[in-house]
């Protein structure tokens, strides 16, 4: 059954398929307000994805689960079921039944489906990675080549390949793929794809290249070399993030993308937060989620944007980032966020409390022009480079905006920054706020922004002027 590649809009059918199947699953206010209440009413008005990674054994066994992911997404990634490991565990001997199961719940739903993913150096099982030369080659395309043919015309958009720059130096990543087939794997991977099924967009994706850095630098050659033989047609953006480090950058990055003619997706969404989270944090945690859905939506070729989960105990994070966790848009007795508040209204719905007369005892936001003082905090120094954070006091009265000066002592300069507009001159750099971190309540610091630099790490004197 082909599944063409223009996006779905059918909301109505799907919203009628859902209420069918929705039995047991209290949505009738939802309903009541459909238009403006689901993250779904609003991606499909504006033409874009709003997808989420889904856990097979969750939707097998959790209507709850099922049922909010088809209210309220209009797209699906098997967060792990369609990874090599799982669709060939022995070589030759293919499994298709966790993407199956997906695929079905998804036409149910009029979903549509991203592919995650083909060629990965993680959850590849052993045999491949014992092989190398031609046999390592002939098991990458019958991968590639059987998977996308069983799953042609229903899924897509497919992640060819993933991550395979590494972490430093915008190198190639150091895995089995490229150590048993040289640099060309990259090319061949593309081009038994487009063989396989020319209906699917194909993709590379990959994590820390949301902002312009030497991992994204790498990837914008490789994409004009890509795009160049028609072997490429989207880049995926994974923004696993940490609250408040939303790149200052990463609009323009995805435009230097997108202006190569390719779709720009962001493909695995989280915000990690230390915990326990508090209420200021959650509140910043929707700010970082409303910026980064709103830099989809702000760029035209801009397919969607997928959340790595759907509900903050489903997360990957808290396994690998020890004291991180809380990164989504949901609790997990599936309330949401102000997360999903604030990218419900990104996408142009209004989140229930709006329609309610707000609280008497709702604070005004401050207004002042008072002073301040800030300070550069190291956080990090690896030797040829470091994570500065920069951390904003208001004085005696709030602040309602600010601009910061200062003059690096011995040649640093900043290589990336998030949530702070910069310009440098010489040694001299001015930075000022970026609008939903221009307010700091009287007394108050926040941890307004940060940037990574290079040269020896330093904390100048910095001048803070409010307003
Ligand atoms: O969320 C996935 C988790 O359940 C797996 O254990 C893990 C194994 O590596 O992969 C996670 O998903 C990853 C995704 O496939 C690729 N980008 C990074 C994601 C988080 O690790």
């Amino acid at each position: 059954m082909l599944q063409t590649r223009t996006r779905r809009r059918a909301w109505i059918a799907g919203l009628a398929t859902v209420v069918m199947a929705g039995a047991g699953f209290a949505l009738s206010t939802q309903f009541a307000n459909a238009q403006q209440s689901t993250l779904r009413s609003g991606a499909d008005a504006l033409g874009i994805d709003i997808g989420v990674a889904v856990n097979d054994s969750l939707l097998q066994n959790d209507s709850t689960y099922r049922n909010t992911i088809a209210t309220q997404f209009n797209s699906v990634t098997a967060e792990n079921g369609m990874k090599m490991e799982a669709v060939q565990p022995s070589q030759g001997s293919f499994n298709f039944s966790q993407g199956d199961r997906l695929i079905a719940f998804a036409q149910e739903n009029d979903m549509s489906v991203h592919g995650h993913t083909l060629v990965w150096h993680n959850q590849s099982p052993g045999w491949v990675q014992n092989l190398s030369g031609e046999a390592l080659r002939q098991a990458m395309e019958d991968h590639i080549t059987t998977t996308m043919n069983h799953w042609e015309g229903d899924v897509a958009t497919w992640d060819v390949v993933n991550e395979v720059v590494g972490d430093s130096n915008g190198q190639l990543r150091d895995s089995f793929w490229l150590r048993g087939l040289g640099e060309g794997y990259i090319q061949q991977a593309f081009e038994y794809a487009r063989a396989a099924d020319p209906s699917a967009d194909l993709y590379m994706n990959d994590y820390s290249i949301d902002g312009i850095n030497a991992k994204s630098d790498t990837y914008y050659q490789m994409a004009q070399d890509l795009v160049s033989q028609n072997l490429l047609d989207g880049m995926g953006f994974q923004a696993h993030l940490i609250l408040g480090q939303v790149p200052g950058n990463m609009e323009q990055n995805l435009q230097r993308f997108a202006d190569l003619g390719l779709k720009v997706r962001i493909t695995e969404l989280d915000v990690r937060i230390q915990m326990p989270a508090s209420q200021q944090e959650l509140e910043q945690q929707a700010e970082d989620f409303r910026r980064v859905v709103d830099i989809c939506t702000n760029i035209a070729d801009c397919s969607g944007v997928t959340v790595w989960g759907l509900r903050d105990g489903d997360s990957w994070v808290p396994d690998v980032f020890e004291g991180y966790g809380a990164p989504l848009l949901y609790n997990d007795d599936y309330t949401t966020k102000p997360a999903y508040d604030a990218v419900l209204e990104v996408l142009g719905g209004t989140p229930p409390d709006d329609d309610t007369t707000p609280p008497d005892d709702t604070t005004p936001p401050p207004t002042g022009d008072g002073d301040c003082t800030a300070v550069i905090d190291v956080v990090n120094d690896w030797g040829s480079g470091w994570q500065g954070n920069v951390l904003i006091t208001a004085g005696d009265s709030a602040v309602s905006g600010w601009t910061l000066n200062w003059t690096w002592p011995s040649g640093q300069s900043i290589s990336s920054s998030w949530n702070a507009d910069i310009s440098s001159s010489g040694s001299s750099v001015t930075a000022s706020d970026v609008g939903w971190n221009a307010n700091i309540a009287a007394g108050q610091t926040m941890n307004a922004w940060g940037f990574v630099g290079s040269g020896a790490s330093a904390s100048p004197q910095v001048t803070c002027t409010a307003g």
